[in-house]
């Protein structure tokens, strides 16, 4: 079993539950709530290291959009995983009921029977644990995992708790799924008629993947955005999309120079010629 690895995990869980927050808190060791919401997936790449067992473990963390009717985005984005850290939000009971209702079934849809999986409760640290309708909260997620075989932890992305241990037991989890050979420029398959979110959505993952850099992909796509029109909260609009993959062209000719900037702008044609404008 020594050796290197490597696995996707997905982090699903409804709006607003603490995703993108929790993957911040482990990849970058922060807080920070000055960021704006999550236009499709992030995704993260961290080294994690089990050196007891002599594993390194190269993770893809694919931290997705929470909007319940993006299906498809959202099963674009989970294939392929290796297992998925599943959010609730400790003051929202909703937000445990959608992951029986709807996370568990349309991962399964996407992953078979047995994904492995590990539930996160997170904002520990805006509740009391001993007031009492968190007592029946605690229950639920409690039969929850028992019926799937999963552990659960409480969390904070503010203050840390449990979050490394989360990974860290994904991490291993998914070591026991069968291997995968990850392309990673191939695991963003596109298919004809997808929607123009879609579209914003397949950009996006391919500025990290070819440019790499969070924090890079974001800062261009937050004074680029608005130029073309495009308010995050709201579906773009096709004519902005190819306003946008012009903008992009000209940032990446800067330094990536013709040839590359070329091919890259080439392929995002190619995304658009497969967007559905009706
Ligand atoms: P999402 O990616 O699941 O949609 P975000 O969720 O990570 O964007 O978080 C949604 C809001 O919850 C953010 O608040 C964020 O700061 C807050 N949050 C996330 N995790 C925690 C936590 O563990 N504790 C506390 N106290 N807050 C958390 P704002 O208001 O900044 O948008
Ligand atoms: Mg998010």
């Amino acid at each position: 079993m020594k050796g290197t690895y490597k696995s996707k995990i997905v982090l699903l869980g409804d709006n607003r539950v603490g995703k993108t927050s929790l993957v911040r808190r482990y990849v970058d060791q922060t807080f920070s709530d000055s960021y704006k919401a999550t236009i499709g997936a992030n995704i993260k790449k961290k080294v994690m290291n089990y050196e007891d067992r002599g594993i390194v473990l190269n993770m893809l963390i694919v931290d997705l959009i929470g909007q319940q009717g993006f299906r498809n985005t959202q099963k674009r984005n989970m294939k392929d995983a290796k297992g998925a850290l599943i959010v609730c939000d400790l003051t929202r009971p909703n937000s445990l009921e959608s992951i029986e209702s709807y996370w568990i079934p349309i991962l399964n849809e996407v992953l078979g029977d047995a994904p492995s999986m590990i539930f996160m409760a997170n904002k520990s640290d805006l509740v009391d644990m001993e007031e009492e309708h968190l007592k029946a909260y605690r229950a639920e997620l409690l039969s929850l995992s028992e019926k799937y075989s999963t552990k659960f932890f409480f969390t904070s992305a503010k203050t840390g708790e449990n979050v490394e241990q989360s990974f860290y037991d994904l991490g291993l989890l998914s070591l026991n799924q069968e291997p995968a050979i990850y392309h990673l420029r191939e695991m963003y398959h596109v298919d004809e008629g997808i929607s123009p979110i879609e579209v914003l959505d397949l950009f996006k993952a391919q500025l990290y993947l070819e440019l790499g850099g969070e924090e890079f992909v974001n800062s261009i796509l937050q004074t680029q955005l608005p130029k073309t029109g495009i308010d995050i909260n709201q579906h773009p609009k096709p004519e902005q999309l190819y306003k946008l993959n012009e903008r992009i062209k000209e940032i990446e000719l800067s330094f990536l120079g013709d040839k590359v900037s070329n091919k890259y702008y080439m392929k995002r044609k190619g995304i658009l010629a497969k967007m559905n404008t009706g």
